[in-house]
């Protein structure tokens, strides 16, 4: 340029350390908003990362974490994101205090952060999705259906493309949070730390007993024993259908395949859609007490 360079402005190129600040900011305000439901944030920011990112049609190509259309009606007001407004709503200081972040690198950001944060394993983390118009949002029913059964939940995945085991491993993650009759119209958490990642989730389902919960709600099914905790149908697949079953039996067996195989597939399913290059990098990052 004329006058070498000198007014060029300046691309900030964040690196490593600019998002290990985006990672403590998140983590610092979970442990200040512990009046919200369970104690923290962190179940509905998963959430909202597996929804952003669980939208993707591995045939067509469209959907997944890249866009965060979920800003935007149509994609907001589908049943199936009831309630993600508070996810929504809780990240946008972050996205306040560090602009350069696209929203969809801060999702998924706020689903690393809270899994790891929450007591889970580590999730590698790869920056570099870029915002889109309401014009990429997906159209409804990419999303599972609750009351469904194996059948079902294999479509949903196979179209992301997951195989069975890795739909199982993914499944562990309702050791977290709870179901929300204002939402998806369902009640009640599926294990008794819904604050914490373990193997809870699948010890549960194979060491409970479960019933058909009596109410007006929704058909889900309660533990005989507390009738504290809930299944939903599509979580019963897991146990109805042998070859899931397998599967279930090796986590409720093994907390650290469970954790390692779950950091695999739950990097999968945030990175579906995302157009990465060969120079994108990955970073794992310091949980805030390390
Ligand atoms: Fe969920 N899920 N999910 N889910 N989910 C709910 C809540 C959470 C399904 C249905 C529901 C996954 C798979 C499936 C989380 C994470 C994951 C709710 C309740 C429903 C109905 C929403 C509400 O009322 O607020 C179905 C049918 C799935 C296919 C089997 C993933 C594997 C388990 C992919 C996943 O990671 C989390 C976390 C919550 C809790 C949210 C909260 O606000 O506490």
């Amino acid at each position: 340029t004329q006058n070498g360079g000198a007014f060029e402005p300046k691309v900030f190129k964040p690196e490593f350390k600019d998002y290990q600040a985006v990672y403590n900011e998140i983590a610092k305000l979970l442990q200040e908003h512990d009046e919200y439901d369970d104690g923290s944030y962190g179940p509905v920011l998963v959430r909202l990362a597996w929804h952003a990112s669980g939208t993707y049609d591995k045939e067509s190509g469209t959907g997944g974490s890249n866009g965060a259309t979920m800003r935007f009606a149509p994609e907001s007001q589908h049943g199936a994101n009831a309630g993600l407004i508070n996810a929504r709503n809780f990240l946008e200081p972050v996205k306040a205090k560090f602009p350069w972040i696209s929203y969809s690198d801060l999702w998924i950001l706020g689903g690393v952060c809270s899994i790891q944060e929450m007591m889970g394993p580590k999730i590698p983390y790869r920056p570099g999705r870029a915002d889109r118009d309401m014009s990429s949002c997906t159209p409804d029913g990419r999303l599972p259906d609750a009351s469904q059964g194996p059948r079902h939940v294999r479509d949903i995945f196979y179209r992301m493309g997951f195989n069975d085991q890795e739909i199982v491993a993914l499944a562990g993650a309702h050791a977290l949070g709870r179901c929300h009759t204002q939402n998806s119209g369902f009640e009640g958490p599926w294990t008794f730390s819904p604050t914490v990642l373990t193997n809870d989730y699948y010890k549960l389902l194979l060491g409970s007993k479960w019933q058909w919960r009596k109410w007006d709600g929704p058909k889900q099914y309660e533990d005989k024993e507390t009738k504290t905790l809930m299944m939903l149908p599509a979580d019963m697949a897991f146990i109805e259908d042998k070859e899931f079953k397998k599967t279930v039996e090796k986590y409720a067996a093994d907390n650290d395949l469970f954790f390692k195989d779950f950091s695999a597939v739950i990097v999968k399913l945030f990175e579906l859609g995302v157009p990465y290059t060969d120079k994108s990098e990955t970073f794992v990052f310091k949980n805030l007490d390390e």
